[in-house]
């Protein structure tokens, strides 16, 4: 909507600012795609709050782009050649917001969307627009439409009522209305009457609007293109008078159809106060009925009632067809425009496959669920920290025994101390300045199959060596034959004289609650010759706890066998150390950040440097 009449044609590069609330609007892009313009009719958007970014919208099939900019001055000085400027400020702040926007001399136009804006407000508004020549729309306006070229808010309502209503080319008929709700009724019955919308202004429903019914039509009047004026009026205020006065003095010469709604009124004993905050008459001449006499003695073609409204849209445009003033267009089928994804899924037009499968947890119901019980069930059946393992890990409830014994391997692998791998890396780069995620994340790294990641592959060896037969002598000798360090076995400062007492917890508790532990036994039996060769070369936590994990899922009847091989397969038991670990390095990063630990430096005298190339050996120097 411009200050010029309009005027522009569906390629112009008609610009203009949306100042957001932060939601996308898509259905504007769409219609401009739907029109067949080159490029969308909105330049940028501002939104205060959300940062510089740039949003994505559809442009057919294809996706285009539009920058949303934190202030006017920005948008105004990367944009000259925008002068619209559609404001969806809420009623709070459009006052200051529209206020700003008018100092720039380059924004010709502005749409108020905002309901609720105080009328001192409104009039203060209109008062300096005026005094700047720039035209408001509003507020409490839907907006108004362009067909074939643009749009302002919600005018013409979806997509589907667009194409409907044949909003994507002109029409040759314009018209001016208070209601967002009446225009998209007229949109429809023009489609179908006449050739269709030319332009349509909603002004707004309340007492002040910043642009009245006389403006917009006398916009019609001057431009060309438009063939013919609708004015739909109501009960309440007197701008109707203004436009009977304009038709009397010659001003508005076009064929003018009009209806003021609200004749129902006088069926009521007291005034009657309508939807709109203007919309009640204060005065006689104020009554719907007064302005469709006053209109029908004007020269207005007024109906006998609002349902003789579309009769007489049709007779006046059929009328105006016959003496050859308006030579109604071939039409042309406006581009397909794709139905967004979630709408045709809602109508179930549409299936595809699911990129994703998830099988353990649901959210999206009133209580969240953990592999099939309810959240609030876990904490009354009070399964523990072990049973929400169970079920999120292998998705079924494991008896109390199980349960316990996952628990106390996460209690038991919680921490060993500073000096173990992990735990220094996670100290090193908390001294570093890291913060607790990647600090975690450095000690979490640092597991592997020599440092607490030995379960999976501990669990493998031994069941392997057992399944196959092999005596725990012939395991080690195999073993050692392959050059094949055994997981599970060995420790840098526990041994048979300096034993693990966590190991001794583990194996006491398994003996005693486990129903069978055949696995735990030939392990203890492959220890027996380990550490015959040297005393460090013990059954460690991480070869105990899984074998004995190998003796749960074996044999706790909660399994079938290929399901338990498939846990020890795809990884499952360093899970335990990871997750129990976990703890301690939080610790650590905590105790490192309470410490202010300054940043840490290795000494150099603790590493032996040689940069000599080690192939072309020479003496560096006399002893
Ligand atoms: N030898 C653990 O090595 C360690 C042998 C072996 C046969 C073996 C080593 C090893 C397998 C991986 C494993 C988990 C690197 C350990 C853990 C969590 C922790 C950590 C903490 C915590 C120790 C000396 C002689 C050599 C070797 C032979 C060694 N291991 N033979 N099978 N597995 N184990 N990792 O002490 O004839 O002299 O050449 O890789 O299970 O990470 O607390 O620190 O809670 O945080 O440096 O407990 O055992 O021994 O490499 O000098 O070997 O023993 O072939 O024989 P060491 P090395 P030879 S639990």
């Amino acid at each position: 909507i411009r200050p010029d009449g309009g005027r522009s044609q569906p390629n112009d590069h008609i610009v203009r600012f949306e100042t957001t609330s932060g939601q996308s609007r898509p259905s504007h892009v769409d219609f401009d795609y739907s029109c067949g313009r080159d490029i969308p009719s909105v330049a940028a958007m501002i939104y205060p709050f959300g940062g510089h970014h740039i949003q994505k919208f559809y442009w057919g099939t294809k996706e285009t782009l539009l920058p949303v900019y934190t202030s006017v001055d920005e948008a105004v000085k990367k944009h000259p050649d925008v002068d619209v400027v559609v404001n969806f400020a809420s009623s709070r702040s459009v006052y200051s917001s529209t206020l700003e926007i008018l100092t720039y001399p380059q924004i010709k136009a502005i749409a108020i969307i905002a309901e609720g804006v105080p009328e001192r407000h409104a009039r203060e508004i209109l008062h300096i627009a005026q005094s700047k020549g720039a035209l408001i729309i509003g507020p409490a306006t839907v907006g108004g439409i362009k067909p074939g070229c643009f749009k302002i808010g919600n005018s013409g309502g979806m997509m589907d009522n667009i194409i409907a209503s044949k909003l994507y080319r002109p029409g040759s008929v314009g018209y001016v209305s208070k209601s967002g709700g009446m225009s998209n009724e007229l949109n429809n019955i023009l489609s179908l009457y006449t050739n269709g919308t030319y332009e349509g202004i909603a002004i707004g429903g309340d007492r002040y609007p910043g642009s009245t019914f006389i403006d917009h039509l006398i916009r019609y009047e001057q431009d060309p293109e438009c063939k013919m004026l609708v004015l739909l009026g109501e009960v309440g205020g007197i701008e109707e008078y203004r436009v009977i006065e304009a038709v009397k003095d010659g001003r508005i010469t076009k064929p003018i159809v009009a209806w003021a709604i609200g004749t129902c009124a006088k069926m009521f004993t007291t005034e009657v106060q309508f939807g709109h905050a203007g919309s009640l008459a204060n005065s006689d001449t104020e009554t719907a009925d007064a302005k469709n006499r006053a209109m029908r003695a004007a020269g207005f073609i007024v109906p006998e009632t609002f349902e003789d409204l579309p009769q007489v849209l049709k007779d006046t445009y059929d009328g105006l067809v016959n003496k050859g003033v308006i030579k109604p267009a071939v039409d042309r089928d406006p581009p397909v425009i794709p139905m967004d994804y979630k709408w045709a899924q809602e109508l179930g037009l549409i299936r595809k496959p699911a990129a994703f499968i998830s099988t353990i947890s649901d959210e999206r119901g009133q209580e969240l669920i953990y592999a099939g019980m309810r959240i609030s069930d876990v904490f009354r059946e009070d399964i523990g920290l072990g049973g929400v393992v169970s079920l999120l890990w292998f998705k079924r409830r494991l008896p109390q025994w199980a349960t316990k014994f996952i628990e106390m391997v996460l209690m038991l692998t919680a921490d060993h101390g500073p000096a173990v791998s992990g735990a220094m890396n996670t100290i090193v780069a908390t001294r570093a300045g890291k913060d607790l995620i990647s600090s975690l994340a450095s000690g979490l790294l640092t597991i592997g199959s020599r440092f607490g990641g030995a379960l999976d592959e501990a669990a493998s060896m031994f069941s392997g060596a057992r399944d196959t037969g092999l005596t725990p002598r012939e395991f080690v000798d195999q073993s050692r034959k392959a050059n094949k360090l055994i997981s599970g076995i060995g420790h840098k400062i526990k041994s048979v004289n300096n034993p693990d007492l966590r190991v001794e917890l583990v194996k006491e508790y398994v003996r005693k609650h486990f129903p069978s532990h055949s696995l735990l036994d030939y392990a203890l039996a492959v220890e027996k010759v380990t550490t015959a060769k040297k005393d460090t070369l013990i059954l460690n936590v991480d070869g105990c706890i899984a074998v004995c994990f190998v003796d749960l899922l074996r044999d706790s009847g909660a399994f079938a066998r290929e399901e338990a091989e498939e846990y020890i397969k795809i990884g499952t038991l360093n899970g335990l150390f990871v997750l129990g670990r976990s703890i301690g390095f939080i610790g650590h990063h905590l105790d490192q950040k309470r410490l202010r630990a300054p940043l840490y430096r290795h000494p150099a005298d603790d590493i032996f440097i040689n940069i000599a190339d080690v192939s072309q050996p020479r003496v560096l120097g006399r002893i």
